[in-house]
């Protein structure tokens, strides 16, 4: 069994709890975070006083480990191993989207700030510009990499898919002006199939 620490409304947990479902690992989730605060049996376990982490209880004497990424790695390593499968630079072509895709993050923070947790009357027009213009900046270069190959695992979905796939559905729900994306929205589409992918597609908050 493996316990996932961490509100759902946080784009890292998303990206956990859907790494769970699709490899069919047993799962619980509990709220942490956020409104929710922190507790020091949390914090012992993730000083950083960050969500997600996860114990997985199938480990002698438990196992603990925080860091979204390292987390999708450890559910593929341990039971998924389909999930980031290949040559090691198949594997490495995969893996470098998801370490861009923190890249990706700090691109789009100020912007889904603003849209979602600022009232319509006091956004900050420039960070919401500035935001538009550098995530429709790396989308372009997502698109681009989209045109190759339906998955960004390859030729077929991995867990190289789960980090971005989680953030092309927030800056595609946040409605702003984009780059147009036929490559990223069919990926979209795909992603909308499959199983888990209905723990990020909620409203943002
Ligand atoms: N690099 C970390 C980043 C974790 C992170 O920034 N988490 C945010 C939510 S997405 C957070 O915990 N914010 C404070 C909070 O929710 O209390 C990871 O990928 O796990």
């Amino acid at each position: 069994m493996i316990t996932i620490w961490g509100r759902l409304n946080s784009h890292n947990v998303k990206k956990v709890v859907w790494a769970a479902v699709e490899a069919e690992v047993e799962w619980q989730r509990n709220d942490i975070g956020g409104p929710f605060g922190y507790t020091d049996d949390y914090l012992a376990m993730n000083p950083n006083r960050l969500v997600p982490a996860i114990e997985d209880s199938g480990v002698q004497g438990g196992f603990c480990l925080w860091e979204s990424n390292a987390i999708l790695r450890y559910i593929a390593d341990a039971y998924a191993p389909q999930l980031w499968s290949g040559t090691p630079d198949q594997r490495a072509d995969a893996d470098r989207w998801m370490d861009w895709q923190f890249a990706f993050a700090d691109a789009q923070r100020a912007v889904f700030l603003q849209m979602v947790r600022v009232p319509a009357e006091e956004r900050d027009k420039a960070k919401v510009e500035a935001g538009i213009k550098a995530t429709n900046a790396m989308m372009a270069i997502l698109e681009d990499r989209l045109g190759k190959s339906e998955w960004l695992s390859g030729e077929q979905f991995g867990i190289a898919d789960i980090p971005m796939g989680t953030y092309a559905h927030t800056w595609l729900a946040l409605g702003l002006d984009r780059i147009a994306a036929p490559n990223i929205r069919a990926w979209y589409a795909r992603l909308n199939e499959r199983a888990g992918y209905q723990y990020v597609t909620i409203p943002l908050t």
